[in-house]
């Protein structure tokens, strides 16, 4: 199977992020998480690691917002001339605002910590020097990996980092700067009908949010119910799309602690709905943070599961694009890649 990678990712290590209630911790979103998974996928004979190509900002500018791109490229910079003891001491530092726009009155802003407060939407994006190009890359990635579904017909895996669904058309959100998985599927959806089916733990409300008025993109997400999880305000059960892509979006929302088998009763009604969509193409956003022990989740799925999960979802015999989201369960997180990915070889 061919997997897209690229170094990039390391110069991406925020030094902190802040938790509810104020807590600076280390960055849960940090290198070693692709380190585990490529160790893993190297003890295979199927893996098969190959650099991106660069696809340029086109498809990337063809899912977000313009004024966004050139925030993210501009706000490290700008952030470091802004004050001497970012300058003194930069990888002590990172990029964050303290107030956020309710988008009440949109206006865009001008200096960089309003245009922190509207283009982020929380404590977890943080930017540092190596934020930018390293979102490029895994975008990268992600469009490889799609390439090579498309010309192949075969399932690919783009290891992207920093991840991408939670990141919407003009915010970063969640250890998420460009949608990944969003700007792979839009690419396809050039060349075929689309599903995207998201397993992370967490709502993929970036993903949700850029294809909710589309009909030619089925977006599924299986999560933690925002009624008591983050991201809080996006993942109900009642949002089905809107307008010409009503009935083209899916949630479904499950329990704290929720076990392998209600998990794979959600699973197999997104497999039916798949099934009667009848895409050309699959785009999987693969998070390990539904894993018993992950410290941001409250799932108990087994390691043995992934395997069912697996399979479940190879079974739609579908070129199936794999994008990696989250997983923090990092002495976990390798081996539950290979054995969900395994079944798409
Ligand atoms: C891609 C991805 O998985 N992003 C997840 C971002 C989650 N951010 C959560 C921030 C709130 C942390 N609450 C911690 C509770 C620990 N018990
Ligand atoms: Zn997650």
């Amino acid at each position: 199977m061919k997997i897209f990678y690229s170094e990039q990712h390391r110069d991406h290590f925020p030094p902190f992020e802040v938790f509810d209630g104020g807590l600076r911790v280390p960055y849960y979103e940090n290198p070693d998480r692709m380190d585990k998974i490529i160790s893993a996928l190297r003890k295979t004979d199927w893996a098969e690691f190959n650099e991106p190509e660069d696809f340029g900002l086109d498809p990337i500018l063809a899912v977000h917002d313009r004024g966004y791109i050139n925030f993210l490229a501009s706000a490290w910079t700008e952030w470091l001339d802004s004050d001497p003891k970012v300058a003194a001491a930069p990888e002590a530092h990172a990029f964050l605002p303290a107030t956020f726009a309710l988008r009440r009155n949109p206006r865009p802003p001008k200096t960089l910590l309003g245009k922190g407060g509207y283009y982020m939407m929380d404590l977890s994006a943080c930017i540092v020097a190596g934020t930018y190009k390293a979102a490029l890359a895994s975008a990268n990635c992600a469009l490889s990996a799609a390439s090579s579904s498309f010309l192949l017909h075969h399932s690919s895996f783009a290891l992207c980092r920093p991840p991408g669904h939670h990141a919407g058309k003009d915010y970063a959100a969640g250890y998420c700067f460009i949608n990944n998985a969003a700007v792979a599927a839009n690419w396809l959806s050039k060349k075929g009908r689309v599903a995207v089916l998201d397993i992370d733990y967490h709502a993929g409300n970036g993903t949700q949010d850029i294809f909710y008025e589309r009909n030619d993109v089925l977006t599924i997400s299986i999560h933690g119910d925002p009624e008591f999880e983050y991201p809080h305000y996006i993942g109900f059960a009642d949002e089905t799309g809107a307008g010409a892509g009503l009935g083209f979006h899916k949630n479904f929302p499950l329990p704290s602690g929720t076990g392998d088998i209600p998990y794979l009763v959600a699973l197999y009604k997104s497999l039916e709905m798949i099934r009667s969509f009848s895409p050309d193409y699959l785009v999987l956003s693969a998070g390990m943070d539904t894993f018993d022990g992950d410290p941001l989740g409250t799932f108990r799925l087994t390691w043995a599961v992934y395997s069912e999960i697996g399979r479940q979802i190879a079974n739609l015999n579908l070129p199936t694009t794999i994008i990696m989201e989250g997983g923090y369960n990092n002495e976990a997180l390798g081996e539950n890649i290979r054995i969900l990915i395994r079944s798409f070889t």
